[in-house]
């Protein structure tokens, strides 16, 4: 199965929306296969951005992504990517659409709640960044048999 990498930026941790957002991927049918809080700080965020740097922006993102810890997450299912991206919605809250995590939850283009993976390649670069191998686990997960086909898995 398909694994993709997300953040609950600070704007999911000062608002209190953790469990809505985490509660959302769950029923959907997707499996935690990492979870952690930690502490972003400039340098790693000038990778994880590397094609932001030089937008006028990206002081100011900066600042949000390392104004609180954050919750960073390894989700796992088929085309887990795909899915979790149009789970999430359009970068600018206010023009994602309704039933989507930015469209419901946000008002911002930075304030956007959550970081979604773009492609399955950069999943696996991402989640390398930010987990080491111990921190992603594999363990039976029970309520496969009910989400997928047997062919589907
Ligand atoms: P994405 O998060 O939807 O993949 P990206 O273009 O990769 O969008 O941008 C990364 C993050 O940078 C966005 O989620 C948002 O927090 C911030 N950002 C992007 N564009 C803008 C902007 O025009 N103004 C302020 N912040 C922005
Ligand atoms: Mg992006």
């Amino acid at each position: 199965m398909e694994q993709t990498f997300i953040i609950l930026k600070p704007s999911a941790i000062k608002r209190s929306l953790v469990g809505d957002v985490i509660t959302r991927f769950q029923r959907k049918g997707l499996f935690i296969s990492g979870i952690k809080m930690m502490q972003l700080d400039e340098a790693i965020l000038r990778v994880h951005y590397a094609h932001l740097v030089d937008r006028p922006f990206f002081p100011s993102l900066v600042k949000s992504m390392t104004s609180t810890p954050v919750i960073v997450m390894v989700l796992k299912g088929n085309d887990a990517v795909a899915v979790v991206r149009s789970m999430v919605g359009a970068t600018n809250c206010r023009a994602a659409a309704p039933g989507t995590i930015r469209g419901d939850f946000g008002m911002s283009g930075q304030e956007n709640i959550v970081h979604a993976s773009d492609s399955p390649e950069n999943a696996i670069i991402e989640i390398n960044r930010f987990f080491s191998p111990e921190e992603v686990f594999d363990y039976p997960m029970l309520t496969q048999a009910a989400i997928y086909a047997p062919d589907e898995v």
